[in-house]
């Protein structure tokens, strides 16, 4: 049922998302090519979901959220564009097709994650239906979540501790902001929107916190126990960049049980919400227990 809905989403957020990518000139649509390439491989569109959910849950109604949705899923495009780089992980697949930089060269693939990330902003500037100030507020979400105290601050770690034993602190830091900080950002941002109370907002971001570092830590299960197929993406590139990971310093075992804990303490923090977060608790069992 919640994965069917998720599919559903992220079917209607497809169809969608297209319309905001457009070229004046078809001397440069190479790079609006890139840019659509990367965004409509088929990602499985987890943080768009999160702000629809938490909108709808605080009483948004209508579908005024959508250009959040958009704009924070070309911000993660863009980090998977770069982070496939020969400068980063240097990754040649993703979602099961080659790279951004295989497909179209790495100074496109370069662009492409910039124009992606620059887009995000207009797109959300565009928000309509939603009370000025929010979407403000959500701006900064978004872009404070985005960058050097978040996702960009996570990779920076991440980098710095290539081919050095990461301890659980430093592992725990690096999937709090490089994993962590857009999916925390997506549930803030849906409540937000709905001009949600201070307590809803905290649950929202406490729920994110378990789910986040749940999330990464299945990441590296997967990483460890999956083929290459089943991901569309390299496994054990984690390995080979000489990388600590949840599963290289607690073993799979206390890695699943460590899952478990952080799922059932993402649900227990939705209590606030009442029945209708049935289906973000649902969602949280769902992410946790996925096997791509
Ligand atoms: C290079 C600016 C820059 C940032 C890099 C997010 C990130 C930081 C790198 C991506 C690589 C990675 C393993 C990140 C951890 C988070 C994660 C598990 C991303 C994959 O997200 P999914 O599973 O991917 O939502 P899909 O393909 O479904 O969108």
């Amino acid at each position: 049922m919640i994965k069917e809905n998720l599919t559903q989403y992220a079917k209607n957020f497809d169809k969608n998302v297209d319309a905001f990518f457009s070229n004046n000139s078809s001397e440069y649509e190479i790079i609006t090519n890139a840019c659509k390439y990367s965004l409509l491989l088929g990602g499985k569109r987890i943080r768009p979901f999160l702000i629809n959910r938490f909108y709808k849950l605080c009483g948004g109604t209508d579908n005024a959220s959508f250009n959040f949705e958009a704009a924070i899923e070309c911000i993660h495009t863009y980090s998977l564009i770069h982070d496939d780089l020969p400068c980063m992980d240097d990754d040649d697949m993703r979602r099961g097709k080659p790279a951004c930089h295989k497909k179209f060269g790495e100074a496109y693939a370069l662009l492409a994650g910039d124009a992606l990330l620059t887009s995000a902003w207009s797109i959300a500037a565009q928000t309509k239906d939603i009370d000025s100030n929010l979407v403000l507020k959500a701006i900064k979400e978004l872009a404070d979540y985005s960058g050097i105290n978040g996702m960009i601050g996570g990779q920076t770690v991440d980098l710095l501790y290539e081919n050095k034993n990461a301890d659980v602190e430093i592992l725990k830091l690096i999937c709090s902001l490089k994993t962590g900080a857009l999916i925390k950002a997506a549930c803030k941002i849906g409540c937000i929107l709905a001009g949600a109370d201070q307590d809803k907002i905290s649950a929202a971001e406490k729920y994110a916190d378990c789910l986040g570092l749940a999330f990464q830590i299945v990441d590296d299960i997967l990483d460890e126990i999956s083929t290459e197929e089943q991901l569309g993406k390299p496994i054990h590139s984690d390995k080979e960049n000489n990388k600590s990971t949840f599963v290289s310093l607690w073993g799979i075992e206390k890695s699943r049980k460590l899952v478990k804990e952080l799922t059932e303490e993402a649900i227990k923090q939705l209590d606030v919400f009442g029945e209708a977060a049935n289906e973000l608790k649902l969602f949280a069992n769902y992410l946790c227990a996925r096997e791509y």
